[in-house]
């Protein structure tokens, strides 16, 4: 046994309540060094009458390690427990004070959940889990009003877009395609920014009270979410409350006024006289000048900002905010967002925008979710550029479940790419590579967002290339692909299990992968080979006797007692499906 590789901290993914009951404890151990792992726990106040034993379960294992999981019930509230590591010819007992061989005894050397507090349980919202996401850069989806369009815009056929060009997208555009959005299948709606700015993304604010001119007016927001709403779709905007735009008035009163200026403190100066070149003398999103980040720290900019964001909730019925490079803004401020907004409305969506490890931004007390550039990059790696094999891939997306709260994974925004990225066909370039990358993204665990376009076969490289004009013209547009986007959203929609089941890769070697998906009344089965030849998978072992059919897909399996092989055409995939009950 090798106990240098055991590891748990109470907290974190280690230890943390999954809802107002219930405690999910883990352990990580070097891969295949143990036959079972136990957790023994109770309520440290009534030992004697309370202790007992659960196993634990494999939740996931990548190259080195294998993550186990229990799902406690504390008796009344608090947990105190200990792991026992039951080894070939071993048990090693394991405590917040180390190894030993005898089963712990000190009330102190227990591990301990101290309490558990239902208001401090991250809990996303429920609808959340239905989701599917569609993100709109308003500047290029649709122009549904040209007497707004900036001037000098460029023709919408134009599809080589500079990082200064206009092309006249607006609200109305999006008003005017909400059938094509429906007919699609999608639920919600993430809309980049919409405010006052002078880019064309607009993430350089200049008010955030108005929308931009060029996109419509307050009235037409609330138009547009109201007609959302009633087709069952959900509408979330991008707050932009790390840096404001530099014509933003605060701001161009410190320029005018300098020192004396009673903003001058709403921002990061270094140095007097404000400046820009060489470089700014405040602090920037990145090293932007007409970008300066807001001091967030000061009650008087919080409270701005805080009346922002509830003022489009109030005014037009927003179900959530993403937030913009929401881990350089402050701590503090967020705990106070999240307060502010769940009170207003306790579906609230909070989604922030971090493309690393977020796990101190999803305690329960900031975000519900971020941005899931980490599948995102795994995604990409094995279908689309094919730089890694399939167990490679499985060890990945494995580490990253384990890594996070159970409710995390369940609300995960996962995208295969955004406006900040190259678009998904131009990386994979062969179309059934993108498919292949967008069934796994809506088989996987957590909430999928499909990029504005992707669906009919957009092409586009580094920003500002990912953000051409919308390809409307159906004869322009990958008929296949947008048939294969719609058939795969509604099975979505249709299947709890796809969305709220167990997560598990059974089958992972050279280009081929298999994932189950189990839920309480159905278990699916989802194969892939992502190889340019037919391929026929090794006999897996399922756990028990499932009767399986073909829900779709092309490819075939067989099944012989308990074992399961499935066969595919090159770039093939298929879905099976066994009903539990
Ligand atoms: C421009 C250039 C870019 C350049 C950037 C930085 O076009 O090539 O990289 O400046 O100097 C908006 C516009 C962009 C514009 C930017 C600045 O949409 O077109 O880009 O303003 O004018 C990091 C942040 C993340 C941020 C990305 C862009 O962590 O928050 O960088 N994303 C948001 C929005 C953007 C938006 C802004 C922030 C600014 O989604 O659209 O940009 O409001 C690694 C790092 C990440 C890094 C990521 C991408 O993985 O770990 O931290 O994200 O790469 O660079
Ligand atoms: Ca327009």
């Amino acid at each position: 046994m090798l106990l240098e590789a055991v590891y748990h901290r109470s907290g974190n993914a280690d230890c943390y309540a999954y809802d107002d009951r219930t405690i999910h404890v883990r352990l990580r151990t070097k891969k295949n060094d143990l036959r079972a792992v136990k957790a023994l726990y109770g309520d440290k106040y009534d030992w004697e009458q309370t202790a007992s034993e659960q196993s634990l379960y494999k939740l996931a294992s990548d190259e080195r390690f294998d993550y186990w999981q229990a799902e406690l019930v504390p008796p009344h509230g608090r947990l105190r427990y200990a792991f026992a590591l039951i080894g070939e010819d071993e048990t090693v007992w394991y405590t917040e004070t180390g190894f030993q061989k005898e089963k712990p005894q000190d009330p102190l050397s227990f591990f301990d959940y101290p309490f558990l507090w239902p208001d401090e349980v991250l809990k996303p919202p429920e609808w959340v889990k239905e989701a599917v996401f569609y993100q709109i850069f308003p500047e290029r989806f649709a122009n549904g009003d040209p007497s707004n369009d900036p001037a000098g815009v460029r023709s919408w056929e134009e599809a080589d877009p500079g990082p200064h060009d206009f092309y006249g997208g607006d609200l109305q555009g999006v008003l005017e395609r909400l059938d094509y959005l429906s007919s699609l299948g999608v639920n919600a709606i993430y809309f980049t920014p919409l405010f006052a700015a002078e880019t064309n993304h607009k993430y350089d604010t200049t008010d955030y009270l108005k929308i931009d001119p060029q996109f419509g007016d307050t009235g037409l927001l609330k138009k547009l979410v109201q007609a959302c709403h009633e087709r069952g779709i959900r509408v979330i905007l991008d707050a932009v409350f790390n840096h404001s735009g530099a014509l933003f008035a605060p701001f161009q009163d410190v320029i005018r006024h300098g020192k004396a200026s009673r903003y001058q403190d709403w921002f990061h100066i270094e140095q007097f006289p404000v400046q820009t070149q060489p470089r700014p003398s405040y602090r920037c999103f990145a090293f932007e000048a007409h970008m300066p980040k807001l001091n967030t720290a000061n009650p008087e900019v919080r409270q701005y900002l805080l009346d922002v964001a509830q003022y489009w909730v109030t005014e037009c019925d927003i179900d959530g905010w993403r937030l913009d490079v929401a881990n350089e803004v402050d701590h503090e401020f967020w705990r106070h967002f999240r307060k502010t907004l769940k009170s207003l409305k306790p579906d609230f969506y909070i989604l922030g925008e971090i493309w690393h490890d977020a796990m101190p931004w999803l305690q329960g007390d900031q975000f519900d979710a971020v941005m899931n550039y980490p599948i995102t990059e795994a995604i990409l790696d094995f279908f689309a550029k094919g730089a890694i094999d399939a167990e490679r891939f499985s060890h990945r997306i494995n580490r990253l479940l384990a890594q996070y709260p159970q409710q995390v994974n369940e609300a995960a925004f996962n995208i295969v790419g955004s406006h900040d990225t190259p678009r998904l066909l131009t990386v994979a370039q062969d179309t059934r590579k993108a498919k292949l990358a967008v069934l796994f993204q809506f088989a996987f665990p957590g909430v999928p967002c499909i990029y504005y376009g992707d669906e009919v076969g957009m092409q586009g490289g580094a920003d500002p290339d990912c953000r051409r004009p919308m390809i409307w013209d159906e004869a322009r547009q990958n008929q296949e692909l947008l048939a294969f986007y719609r058939t795969i959203i509604s099975y979505r929609r249709q299947h709890r299990a796809m969305r709220d089941g167990t997560f598990q890769v059974i089958y992972a070697k050279d280009r081929q992968l298999v994932i189950r998906r189990t839920d309480a009344d159905e278990q699916l089965y989802v194969g892939f080979n992502n190889s340019g030849n037919p391929a026929v998978t090794d006999y897996v072992t399922l756990d028990a006797q499932v009767p399986l059919e073909i829900a779709m897909g092309d490819g075939s399996f067989e099944l012989t007692d308990e074992r399961l092989s499935i066969s595919l055409p090159p770039f093939g995939w298929l879905i099976l499906k066994a009903p539990l009950s």
